[in-house]
Formats: C-alpha cells, sequence, structure tokens
C-alpha cells in the first residue's frame, strides 16, 4: 500500500499515556472514591439501574497491582459520526490488553452496534492495529447509528458473548450510545452474564462533558481543522475585500463547535443556538444584528466579512421550530399524499398557507423559496422535516440581504453585500488526530482496559486534568449513571445522559460575549494555520481555547 509522507511519520508516533498509565498493570492500583449519584431524578434512575446505580468513583495510580490479571476477551464497538483518534481508542485497548496478558483477544464489531447483534467482527492483530495507528477515520472496523436498546437484541448480545467467551464490550460513543452502554451494563449485570461495559466519551460536537469528563475526543482535531479553514476564509476575504462569507459548522444540537471555532478566529458574527434560544430570538432579530455587522463595516468601506452558523440553529428559534411542528403536524400520516399530489408549488403553497396558523405563515413566508420547498420536500422516514438539512448558511445570508434592502431604500445604508456559503463537517471528523486526541484516545482505550481488568461494569473511561501536559492526566472511570437524568423522548420518559449546551454563564462564552461587538465592527481575525504534528510542544500540544477558558488559562 502507498503511504504518503505523513502517514508513515504519524504510524511512528508514540501517543503519550498519563504518567499513572505507564509501566503496565502491575504498577497501577486504585483509589476509590465517594458513592455517585446521578446528575438529577436520582430515585427514578436508581430504580432503572438497582445493579449499577451508585458505585464509586475511581482514579488509577502508581502502586501494587494485587488483582489477578485474568484473560480478557474483549470487543469493541465505533458508535455514531467519525471524530478523530477512534482508532487510537483501539490501538490502546488492544495495546494495554496485550500488554496484560498476550494471550488476551481482542474482537472488532462491524459497521457499528448493529455488528454485536449481527456477529459480525474481525479479531485484531498487530499487523492490522499498526495499519490504524495514529490516524484519523473509523475505517478500522466501520460504525452505525443503530441503537442497542431493545430486550431482543440484548439477548442476542448475551448469546454472542457467551458464543465467544467475551468478557467486555467497549463502546465508543457520544451520550446516546453511552446511554445504551449502561443500559446494556444493567442488564448483562442483573443476568449475571459476568460481561461487562465501558464506554469512552467520543463526539466532535463537544457536547458530552460535564465535570468529569473535560472534553469528548474528536472535539480539539475538528475545531483545529473547521478554524484553519475559516482562518484561511477570513484572510482570502481580507485580501480580495469583496464577500461576506457565511460558513456552517456541524453541532446538531449544541454550539460548541461554532464557539471554539470563533475563539480561534475571531470572525465578525458567531450565532450561538443556546443564546437564540435563551433570549427567543426571531429569524429577522437575528437577520437585523449580522445586517448591523455588514452595515457598520460598510462604513468604513469594508463590504466583507465572516459570520460562524451553527448547523442546529434554526431548532434553537422558538418562531422556527413551531413551524416544523406544524408542517410535520400539516403531513402527518397520508395528510402528505395528498400534498404530494398537488400539481405546482403555487397549489403547495396555498395548501400550506391554509393549513399553518398565522404566525407561522409570517415566519414561512420570510424564507427563501428554495428552503421553503426543502422544508416539504426532504423529510425522514417517520415522515418529519429534516431540520439537519436546511441550508441555515443560506437561509441567513437571504434574510440579511433582505434587510439590507429595506434599509437602503430608506438611505441607512449604501454597501455591497455579496454572499458566499460553505458548510464545515465532514472536513474534519476523520483528520489525522492532533497530537492530544491521539493521546488522548490512546489513553481512554489503555484505561478502558485497566477498567476492565478491574471488574469495573457501566462505568466510562475517564481521563482528566487535560490542560496539564500528559504525564500529569489522571487515568480513571465514572459511573455513567451519574451522568444521568430523565428525559422526555419521542413522547416517553427515558433515563439518558445529560447533553451539555453550551453555558451562557461558562467561561468560553464570556469571552466571546465580552469581544464580538468589536469583533464584529472591526477586522480582528486569526489564523490559527493547520494543525502541527512535529515542532515545539506549545504549537504541537496547544488545547483548544474552551478547555483552556474553562481551566482559567486565559489571560486577557
Ligand atoms: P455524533 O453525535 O454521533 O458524534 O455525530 C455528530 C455529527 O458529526 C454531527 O455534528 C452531525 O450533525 C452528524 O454527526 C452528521 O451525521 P451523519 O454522519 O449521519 O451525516
Amino acid at each position: 500500500m502507498k503511504l504518503s509522507p505523513l502517514q508513515k511519520a504519524r504510524y511512528q508516533y508514540v501517543p503519550k499515556l498519563p504518567g499513572m498509565l505507564r509501566g503496565g498493570i502491575s504498577e497501577i492500583c486504585v483509589n476509590e472514591g465517594e458513592a455517585t449519584k446521578s446528575v438529577a431524578d436520582q430515585e427514578k434512575i436508581k430504580a432503572l439501574f438497582p445493579n449499577t446505580y451508585g458505585k464509586k468513583e475511581i482514579t488509577f495510580q502508581k502502586g501494587k497491582n494485587t488483582a489477578v490479571a485474568k484473560k480478557q476477551v474483549v470487543g469493541v464497538i465505533l458508535s455514531g459520526g467519525q471524530a478523530p483518534g477512534g482508532h487510537n481508542v483501539i490501538c490502546g485497548l488492544y495495546d494495554a490488553l496485550k500488554a496484560t496478558n498476550k494471550d488476551n483477544v481482542l474482537y472488532g464489531f462491524k459497521g457499528g452496534p448493529s455488528g454485536l447483534v449481527e456477529d459480525d467482527f474481525v479479531v485484531f492483530d498487530d499487523e492490522f492495529i499498526n495499519r490504524f495507528r495514529n490516524t484519523g477515520g473509523f475505517d478500522i472496523i466501520g460504525s452505525g447509528r443503530t441503537k442497542l436498546e431493545t430486550e431482543e437484541q440484548f439477548k442476542i448480545a448475551t448469546e454472542v458473548c457467551k458464543k465467544h467467551g467475551i468478557t467486555a464490550i467497549v463502546i465508543i460513543g457520544g451520550d446516546d450510545s453511552n446511554t445504551n452502554a449502561a443500559v446494556l451494563a444493567e442488564y448483562f449485570a442483573a443476568h449475571k452474564t459476568g460481561v461487562s461495559v465501558i464506554g469512552c466519551p467520543k463526539t466532535i460536537d463537544g457536547d458530552l462533558k460535564n465535570d468529569d469528563i473535560e472534553i469528548s475526543f474528536g472535539f480539539d482535531t475538528a475545531t483545529k481543522t473547521y478554524s484553519e479553514l475559516i482562518g484561511n476564509i477570513e484572510r482570502d476575504c481580507n485580501s480580495a475585500k469583496k464577500y461576506w462569507h457565511f460558513v456552517k459548522v456541524m453541532g446538531r444540537s449544541a454550539s460548541h463547535v461554532a464557539l471554539e471555532c470563533a475563539l480561534e478566529t475571531q470572525p465578525n458574527i458567531c450565532l450561538i443556538s443556546e443564546e437564540v434560544a435563551a433570549k427567543k430570538m426571531s429569524l429577522s432579530q437575528i437577520a437585523n444584528d449580522i445586517a448591523d455587522s455588514v452595515c457598520a463595516r460598510a462604513q468604513k468601506g469594508w463590504n466583507f466579512g465572516v459570520a460562524i452558523i451553527p448547523e442546529g440553529v434554526v431548532e434553537f428559534v422558538p418562531e422556527f421550530s413551531k413551524l416544523i411542528a406544524e408542517i410535520n403536524d400539516l403531513l402527518a400520516g397520508n395528510k402528505a399524499d395528498a400534498f404530494n399530489k398537488l400539481a405546482n408549488w403555487n397549489e403547495k403553497y396555498a395548501f400550506i398557507e391554509k393549513g399553518l396558523s398565522k404566525e407561522s405563515m409570517q415566519v414561512f413566508a420570510i424564507l427563501p423559496q428554495s428552503i421553503q420547498q426543502q422544508l416539504f420536500l426532504e423529510r425522514d422516514p417517520h415522515g418529519n422535516v429534516q431540520v439537519s438539512l436546511i441550508e441555515s448558511e443560506k437561509l441567513f445570508s437571504a434574510l440579511v440581504k433582505d434587510v439590507l434592502a429595506e434599509r437602503k431604500k430608506k438611505g441607512l445604508y449604501n454597501g455591497k453585500f455579496s454572499p458566499l456559503h460553505h458548510f464545515f463537517g465532514y472536513e474534519g471528523r476523520c483528520a489525522f488526530p492532533s497530537n492530544f486526541d491521539a493521546d488522548y484516545c490512546y489513553s481512554l482505550g489503555y484505561n478502558a482496559c485497566m477498567l476492565i481488568q478491574y471488574g469495573y461494569n457501566g462505568y466510562l473511561s475517564k481521563v482528566s486534568n487535560l490542560s496539564k501536559p500528559a504525564e500529569n492526566w489522571v487515568a480513571g472511570g465514572m459511573p455513567i449513571t451519574k451522568m444521568m437524568n430523565i428525559e422526555r423522548r419521542h413522547g416517553e420518559d427515558k433515563p439518558v445522559i445529560r447533553k451539555a449546551l453550551v453555558e451562557l454563564d461558562g467561561a468560553p462564552f464570556k469571552f466571546f460575549e465580552a469581544h464580538r461587538k468589536e469583533w464584529s465592527e472591526n477586522t480582528c481575525y486569526l489564523y490559527p494555520g493547520a494543525i502541527q504534528y512535529y515542532g515545539p510542544t506549545e504549537v504541537c500540544d496547544v488545547i483548544t481555547r474552551t478547555l483552556a477558558l474553562e481551566k482559567g488559562l486565559v489571560e486577557e
């Protein structure tokens, strides 16, 4: 196989482990902390997880291991969207298993959680693993979004584990996948299968974090990749001085990605979905705010700028969510057939006008026609509007254009507005992991093996103190149930891991809020450049601005 020079070099990179995990299992012992309770709804979560609730947090430390390192057969699953570093979690897990006992076996279930119930697997060996060290992507075994949640699936999973003599399953996934990991762990415990389940926190969206989990893996690399691209666009735009760039970045719910990119690049505008929801902002309000920046800059002769739009923002605009809910109702069941049979867009428009409330029709009416049609054409298998497909970067630039036209008529604006659109998502999900993600992921996998070896079940592999050099990172485990609460999902109360949205009183948002006026009217662009893999530590191992601000490490 032909390899790029960087790929060859990355094969040789030796990821850094936390000091306490260096030296092998015989030198690692456990420090048990306090018993835990869930973040909310304690009684309900306890009742649903009688075997795995309330367990103690644990930290590994240097010391004599008195536990017997019994032979382990482990199955690993990648779940959900790709995130840089997934391969290294598997490499770390594999290396730790082999270092503990060369007879240990690692199965990789293919194509996501469905691989477990379909018994579709590979068995890893050195040759196989070595081809994926420090590389991006999930192609080592593939991933998927099938949920493991039914009794039937759990029974099959138990059978598959029994068949291969599997003693533990490691699930690498986001909040939903780790919620399912907790449910599976409870099932295995309740049925005395002897199989344990360990989760690893993954998602470029950065919304699986809390007091214990400082960051989900992949966020570091993905945001650095987008920030490089946004910085390049800023430089182009500051050179050509003729375009307004509307850049949508991934992040289905939370705006951590958008916020981090804004902190890295200091664009003129960055929307934060959580703020939009908190302030109950309307589409016109948002468009007016962006137009204010366009006008202020035009007055200085700058008919250019950059606006970052988080992928999920429209769902946070209350009037837009109401519109979506009404459209879903309007087309529910076989009403969609009647709609689809209408001959042309005019007839369809009349049907929509009749079916929507006055307020929602007002919102619908201001949307560009391409977006209006998108809302009715592209629906998911349940017939619901696929909000994630809405081209919000185009939506906002079109709305801003209308506002500017109005202002022009009133003599309030006399600039030129030429928007260009971008969507950065897939560009960053499989990038070569930064040194941070390469080290963090390898450590998460290595640590997962230690949790298995010590017999923990229903725990999340936890590596913290991440703003310090890897030597000082702290490895341990946290019961997944600690992160859970009860939420309404599809009309039912469900125990789920609480999603971490951007906190409006948190340091990263506060920093952004304090500077955004200056950034919007002036040209304060920062050019972070490409991720560096080799060179000075302060360049290669730099952490995200979000983490640095959360840890109080950023000075004004
Ligand atoms: P996870 O939550 O599974 O990590 O995925 C997040 C994400 O990357 C989002 O940012 C994006 O909206 C979504 O995946 C896209 O998913 P798909 O790969 O199915 O297009």
